[in-house]
This record gives structure tokens, C-alpha cells and sequence, in this order.
């Protein structure tokens, strides 16, 4: 158990703020080691005496420190952020002004692994859909339709890193083919690099996304790459709404281009298109990492970050633009 007077910190008060709802837990720390300044959702609305105390600000991937936000942030040293995708932040201004920014990497490998196979089993075998078959009572007038096997399929991992990593692991326990795309191919991985996303979506049964969000890979998975699935082929993405073509994607499942879609992300959360209301997609609301035990030691890895800057340490987790600030 720790104390939080072990890492009681000289710091001013008004020093640390926090951007977005947190978990309660984090907040709760926060609020009892450093008072926590809750910024408004506004930047407008910043009181720029407060703006100006803000050392550290502690946010979540889905808020973050937007470009404004940063800019009324006169000394600002640290954004921490809770999650490992920090596109919502704006890293280039925090590199050109020396400001660090951390992440919680690894940490939440395993759950957002586990939700990509289970998004993958469920599109298949549409469980979800034939449990629903059940509880409608219409299991008394036939059997579910046949679905399609998992097992001994070929997966296309779209972006090899840590996520991506484990999610190949575990498909390869399902005797899957794996192929996968990045920029720059992986050393040491069993598996075969494929040069494009299209190349990757023509070969696959189920392409998975698993590349960070941002304006560099905004909509890499389009209408052409969605096409190259084919009818038979699905689409999985847990990472981040912006990198698929949302439209793109409902018009092809609308055209039965590609047989269905599980998706853990969306191009404007928490709001999710009605046309993707179909019984060949499964929706989950951005829940990849979060069970108790990921998002405790994701608060911890953030407050580790956050003590460590605010006692002149190395910080753990530095994202890597921000790393040799
Ligand atoms: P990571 O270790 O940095 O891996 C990213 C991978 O994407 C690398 O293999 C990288 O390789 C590749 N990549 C980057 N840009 C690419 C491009 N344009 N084309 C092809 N490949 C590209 O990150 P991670 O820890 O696995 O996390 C990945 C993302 O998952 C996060 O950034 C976040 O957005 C998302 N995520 C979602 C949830 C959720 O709850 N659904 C939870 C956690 C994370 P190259 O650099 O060689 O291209
Ligand atoms: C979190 C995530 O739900 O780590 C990420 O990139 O998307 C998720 O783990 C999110 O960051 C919390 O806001």
C-alpha cells in the first residue's frame, strides 16, 4: 500500500491540472497529493492567473492538450497521459517548447489484445448475433444460421508494434496465417511484412488496425483498402476511429463488399452512425483496456510519470518526440 506523503512533492499549489475526466482513483490522488486543478472544457473560459501556475497537466487519450489548450499554458512542462495513444495531444508544439509528454504503454498490451481476438472470434462465428437469435425466443422455430471458421484463417495485422505484437500471438495460437504492414519491417518476428495496407486487405480474411491515430494515419484504411477484403473479408480496429474512413466503411458493408466489420473505436466517440447498427457489425464502446486491473496500473504508470518530473527523476514512459527534451 503506498503512502502519499512517500511522494509528497514541494510543488506550488495550482501546479498540476487535469484536462478531462480521469479514473475516479487517479483523480482522487491527485486531488489529496496535489490538489488538482480541474481545467474547463473551454479554454476560452481559462482564467489566465490559473493558466499560468500549471506545471503539469495529467489527461486521458480522449481529451488530451489540444494545440489551444497548450498554447494558454504558459509553463507547462509535463502533459501526462493516461493511455498509450496520445494523438489527442498536440506533441510537435510540446517538442518545439521543451515540454514532455508521457504515456502508459504495455501495461494495457493483454486487455487490448484479448478485444481485437474477441472482436475477431465474434465477427466469424457471430455469437453476439445468435445470442441475441436466442434471447428472442427464435432458437424454437430453427437453428442459427452457419457462420464462419476463425481457426486456420489468415489475419493481416495492420501496424506491428506492442498491440500488434499480441495480437498476432494469439491468433497464431489459433493457427492463424499471419501477415502484417508497417513502414518499416519488423526484426525477429516469424511472420511475413507485406509492403501495402490494400496488399495486406487483398490477402486477409480479417484485416485488424492496430497503428496509432493522428494526422499520419488518418483514413490509411479508405474505400480501396476496405474494397480489397472483399465479400468474404472483415475489418477489426481497435485503434483509433480516425484511421478508417468511416463512411467508406458503411457504404461497402451497406453494398455487401466485405462481410462484416468489429469495431472498438469510431471517428466521433461516443457518437456511433446508426448505419453501423447492422447485425454483421460488432460494436464495443471503446473498451479495450478497460478492466480493473489495466486501468489501476495504467493510474499508476501516469502518476509515476507525473512524480518523477515533479521530483527531477527520468521519467518512465516519455513518448518518443518528446524523449530527449
Ligand atoms: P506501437 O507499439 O507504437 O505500435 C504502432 C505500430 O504501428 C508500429 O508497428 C508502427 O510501425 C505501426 N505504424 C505506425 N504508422 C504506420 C503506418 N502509417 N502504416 C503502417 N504501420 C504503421 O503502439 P501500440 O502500443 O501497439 O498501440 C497502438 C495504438 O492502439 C495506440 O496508439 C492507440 O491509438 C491504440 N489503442 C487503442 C486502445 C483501445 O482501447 N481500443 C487501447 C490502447 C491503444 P512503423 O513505425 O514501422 O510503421
Ligand atoms: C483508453 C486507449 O481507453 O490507451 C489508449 O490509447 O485508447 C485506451 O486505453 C484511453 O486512452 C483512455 O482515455
Amino acid at each position: 500500500m503506498t503512502n502519499p506523503s512517500d511522494h509528497a512533492s514541494p510543488v506550488a499549489p495550482g501546479s498540476v491540472a487535469q484536462a478531462g475526466p480521469l479514473l475516479p482513483s487517479l483523480q482522487r490522488t491527485l486531488q489529496d497529493e496535489y490538489s488538482v486543478v480541474r481545467l474547463p472544457d473551454d479554454v476560452e473560459a481559462l482564467d489566465p492567473e490559473v493558466a499560468s501556475r500549471v506545471r503539469a497537466v495529467v489527461t486521458s487519450g480522449r481529451v488530451g492538450v489540444s494545440t489551444v489548450l497548450m498554447a494558454a499554458l504558459p509553463n507547462l512542462e509535463l502533459v501526462a497521459n493516461f493511455g498509450v495513444g496520445y494523438d489527442t495531444t498536440d506533441v510537435g508544439q510540446a517538442a518545439a517548447r521543451g515540454i514532455r509528454v508521457t504515456n502508459t504503454p504495455d501495461v494495457l498490451t493483454d486487455c487490448v489484445a484479448d478485444t481485437a481476438l474477441a472482436l475477431m472470434l465474434d465477427v466469424f462465428r457471430r455469437f453476439g448475433a445468435s445470442e441475441r437469435f436466442l434471447r428472442d425466443g427464435a432458437w424454437e422455430s430453427g437453428g442459427f444460421p452457419l457462420t464462419r471458421r476463425f481457426s486456420r484463417s489468415t489475419v493481416g495485422v495492420l501496424g506491428l508494434g506492442r498491440i500488434g505484437q499480441a495480437i498476432a500471438r494469439r491468433a497464431a495460437a489459433f493457427d492463424a496465417t499471419i501477415l502484417y504492414t508497417t513502414r518499416r519491417p519488423v526484426e525477429g518476428v516469424p511472420w511475413e511484412h507485406v509492403a501495402s495496407a490494400v496488399e495486406l486487405a487483398r490477402r486477409a480474411d480479417v484485416l485488424v488496425v492496430a497503428v496509432p491515430g493522428g494526422a499520419s494515419t488518418e483514413n490509411l484504411v479508405d474505400a480501396e483498402v476496405i474494397r480489397a477484403l472483399g465479400p468474404e473479408g472483415y475489418l477489426v480496429n481497435i485503434a483509433r476511429g480516425s484511421v478508417v474512413d468511416e463512411e467508406a466503411l458503411i457504404a461497402a458493408l451497406e453494398r455487401d463488399e466485405i462481410a462484416g466489420a468489429g469495431l472498438d473505436v469510431f471517428a466521433h466517440e461516443p457518437h456511433v452512425p446508426q448505419r453501423l447498427m447492422r447485425d454483421d457489425v460488432t460494436l464495443l464502446p471503446h473498451v479495450g483496456s478497460a478492466t480493473h486491473e489495466t486501468r489501476r496500473d495504467m493510474g499508476d504508470l501516469t502518476l509515476a510519470n507525473l512524480r518523477a518530473h515533479l521530483a527531477g527523476e527520468p521519467l518512465p514512459t516519455p513518448v518518443p518526440e518528446t524523449s530527449t527534451v
